[in-house]
């Protein structure tokens, strides 16, 4: 048995076809209805065309990732629980079709946060990177969020400054975009002006309170999520702390065992991401498939390195800071462990997350999605493999 080798497509507009997934070797893909705007019911007959064209394609449509969870849902105002009632029958419509996984998430307002998106490799590839000056300086002196001055040390302070005074119009142009003009798969995208008004809806839900949210939700989703055969899989935050004056609750094992633990039942499980999990210095990643593995529903695997300054970039899979032989290896036990115990939820499904821009995708005017492209991609998932099957025969 191996796990399942899966790859996030973005539908029928996405640059790399289904025909290029299944060359890379994947079997399963990871798709949503992006189409379908946040808050909104997946309908049935939605969700069906879609799996035609997935399997016609010769593929199984493995994970859904993600359904949106609406604003008001996190800040739990306005029709937040006509948005949650909605969110339940999606999971059920799901489930008619068929389907069982589904990943989400619970970053307020942005999904994922890039710097820079187009970051040289020594080699000529290119990778997505967080800058925490050049965050800071879009924080401090472009959106000049109100307080922000107080999260930063002096040191950051004037090396964002430095950053800031030597940049080019279109540098901070550029800047304001990656942040917030919305990554591939986000849900949102602002302009100034509506970013702050946005951040503002979260004065008063603080940690404790975005805390509480999401154990609500969980509590309320999971017993439907049950009844229909879904297993719910969290992702985790990107990066892994709280940015922009915004809580995070995602972002390590202690937030994660405290999730599952607000509905106990194998369908509220997690997203194992090793690159958003990974950027901490502080999670063990290793340990945590070790004790929470049986909770794990579905993984991205990626590595990024770190530096001191806060700096982080996503490295190639095998490299970086994350110890993919020891996670792989924890997860292959993690497999062979449920079909021991004769549980059904044995596929395990994997997506190498996010890969480097290289070779033809580098041709200039070739039109690809930050981090989804299809050669760095498949040179993961291919690394992954092979990483995957010498740990199987070792363990034989
Ligand atoms: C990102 C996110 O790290 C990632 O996987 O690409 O878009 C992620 O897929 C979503 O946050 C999951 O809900
Ligand atoms: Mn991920």
């Amino acid at each position: 048995m191996a796990l399942e080798q899966t790859w996030r497509w973005f539908g029928p507009n996405d640059p790399v076809s289904l025909s290029d997934v299944r060359q890379a070797g994947a079997t399963g893909i990871v798709n949503a209805l992006h189409q379908i705007p946040n808050g909104v019911v997946w309908d049935l007959e939605d969700i069906l065309e879609r799996k035609q064209i997935i399997e016609a394609a010769g593929l199984t449509w493995s994970v859904i990732e993600s359904i949106p969870v609406h604003e008001a849902i996190k800040t739990r105002s306005g029709d937040f629980k006509k948005y949650i009632e909605n969110y339940k029958q999606s999971i059920r419509n799901l489930s008619k079709a068929g389907l069982d996984t589904v990943c989400y998430n619970f970053m307020p307002i942005l999904d994922w946060t890039r710097t820079d998106l187009d970051f040289e490799l020594p080699d000529g590839s290119r990778a997505l990177r967080f800058d925490a000056a050049e965050f800071a300086a879009f924080e401090l002196f472009l959106l000049k969020r109100p307080g922000a001055e107080n999260h930063y040390s002096s040191d950051q302070i004037q090396r964002a400054k430095t950053w800031f005074e030597q940049s080019s119009t279109s540098q901070r142009e550029k800047l304001i975009r990656n942040v917030i003009a919305g990554l591939p798969g986000s849900e949102e995208s602002f302009t100034l002006v509506s970013f702050q008004e946005a951040l503002d809806t979260y004065a008063h839900v603080g940690e404790a309170e975005l805390r509480e949210h999401l154990y609500e939700f969980i509590r309320e989703i999971t017993p439907v999520a049950e009844e229909a055969g879904v297993n719910l899989s969290i992702h985790p935050d990107d990066p892994p702390y709280p940015i922009l004056g915004l809580p995070r609750v995602v972002s390590t094992e202690s937030d994660a065992k405290q999730l599952l633990a607000a509905y106990e039942s194998p369908n509220n499980g997690l997203c194992f991401c090793t690159g958003s999990y990974g950027v901490r210095g502080d999670n063990d990643l290793v340990g945590m498939v070790e004790r929470l593995g049986d909770r794990i529903n579905f993984i991205h695997l990626r590595a990024t390195r770190r530096d001191e300054y806060g700096n982080f970039y996503e490295a190639d899979h095998l490299d970086g800071d994350v110890d993919m032989f020891g996670v792989m290896k924890a997860l292959v036990l993690e497999q062979k462990s449920r079909i021991e115990q004769g549980r059904k939820d044995v596929r395990m499904p994997f997506r190498p997350d996010h890969g480097h821009k290289m070779l033809d995708d580098l041709q200039i005017g070739k039109k690809t999605n930050p981090g989804y492209t299809a050669i760095g991609r498949l040179r993961g998932l291919a690394e992954l493999r092979g990483l995957e099957l010498g740990i199987e025969g070792f363990l034989k």
